[in-house]
């Protein structure tokens, strides 16, 4: 057989990107509640007026949280415009590429909108060429090539300490998935962007209409790199009997954005013990769940009652199982939130527990009022 050449060769995610009003605090809660490690800084102490950026890394996953201290750049304008449009969210989901030029004139050839042409920076660690292209609302993905360069994160950037001492066992490793909000009707569109512009191609798992009318109120389809490092699902709300929850999302985050972030995990049950010590909230599921759950699911490495009291969720296909647990959000706004996966074989993202899953999200959309 032949090996067709990747179009798009994309080594992985680099880096999830979020706009937030206190990025100070925020890398305060994902070193204690997520036990993220901080590795890098850049701000007025080192020659950045403008804006102060942290960067957090668990395993091969690395978060950026960026705040606008005085806004006098195009980019300062837009970070605060960002943060006072739609409160905490991301702003880039940056991907590592081998070429960061080669992957925007591919790009933007395909149809891609370009937001920055291919740039360099430089300092004494190297040089990273980065690009930038236009993805839902206002999120964009960074083209990043790091190959020169040696350093904490980027030229500009110094290391940084870890905020407080880092636990023992990390909490996750990597991002598993990345996933988009888009408007009623135009997740498909969104589905052949990200065909056409990095030849990414539709992984099986989709809620279609007919999941989407009996109890999800979205739909969503999935579209993945040929290396499957990198899955985006996108959902898009369904007209069903409730208000939907991307309906609920696109009201309070004012337009398409990412939802959830999952972050695969080796020891799930570590990691939401610890999660939970330190306040995070998860979502809840009913008693009745685990009562049938070990009929269709069988034996997990995770035993039925420590599931049932964590509130765990597992689902099983042809090729493995999964156990999987949701945040509520994590701001005050109802917008993004993160996913705890575990996977032994599965490559789905829980179809099992879709019914579970939105049940548990309108309860909450109710306690808010939303519903
Ligand atoms: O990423 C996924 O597709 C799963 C399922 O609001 C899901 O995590 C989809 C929508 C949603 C929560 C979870
Ligand atoms: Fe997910």
């Amino acid at each position: 057989m032949t090996e067709t050449k990747d179009a798009f060769p994309v080594k992985g995610m680099d880096a999830v990107v979020f706009a937030v009003g206190n990025a100070k605090q925020a890398a305060h809660y994902y070193s204690t509640a997520f036990g993220m490690r901080r590795v890098a800084y850049c701000g007025p102490e080192n020659g950045s007026r403008e804006t102060a950026s942290y960067v957090l890394e668990s395993g091969g996953a690395r978060f950026v949280f960026t705040s606008v201290i005085k806004p006098t750049t195009e980019h300062g304008r837009f970070l605060a415009e960002h943060v006072a449009a739609h409160g905490d969210g991301v702003i880039d989901l940056a991907l590592e590429v081998p070429d960061a030029r080669a992957a925007y004139a591919y790009a933007v050839a395909h149809g891609a909108r370009g937001l920055a042409e291919p740039y360099e920076l430089k300092d004494d660690g190297g040089t990273v060429v980065l690009a930038e292209i236009a993805t839902y609302g206002q999120t964009r993905h960074t083209l990043v090539e790091r190959t020169g360069y040696d350093g904490p994160y980027l030229p500009g950037y110094t290391a940084a300490q870890p905020i407080v001492e880092p636990p023992a066992q990390r909490f996750f490793q990597a991002i598993d998935h990345c996933v988009g909000n888009v408007e009623l009707g135009r997740m498909d569109e969104w589905v052949a962007f990200y065909n056409q512009v990095m030849g990414f191609t539709n992984m099986k798992e989709f809620v279609g209409d007919d999941i989407a009318t009996e109890y999800s109120a979205l739909m969503s389809k999935v579209v993945a790199d040929g290396t499957l490092k990198v899955k985006f699902p996108l959902n898009e709300p369904a007209v069903g009997k409730k208000k939907s929850q991307i309906d609920e999302y696109l009201e309070f985050y004012g337009g398409p954005g990412v939802q959830h972030i999952a972050l695969a995990t080796n020891d799930i049950v570590a990691s939401v013990r610890a999660m939970r010590a330190a306040g995070v909230e998860f979502l809840d599921t009913p008693d009745s769940y685990y009562d049938t759950l070990g009929e269709w699911v069988g034996d997990t490495r995770v035993p039925l009652h420590e599931l049932r009291e964590l509130k765990i969720l597992a689902d099983r296909d042809e090729d493995g199982y999964l156990l999987q647990i949701f945040t509520k959000p994590v701001q005050d706004r109802p917008t993004v939130f993160f996913e705890m996966i575990e996977r032994h074989g599965s490559m789905g993202f829980g179809k099992g527990n879709f019914k579970a899953l939105f049940e548990a999200i309108e309860r909450e959309q109710e306690r808010r009022g939303n519903l």
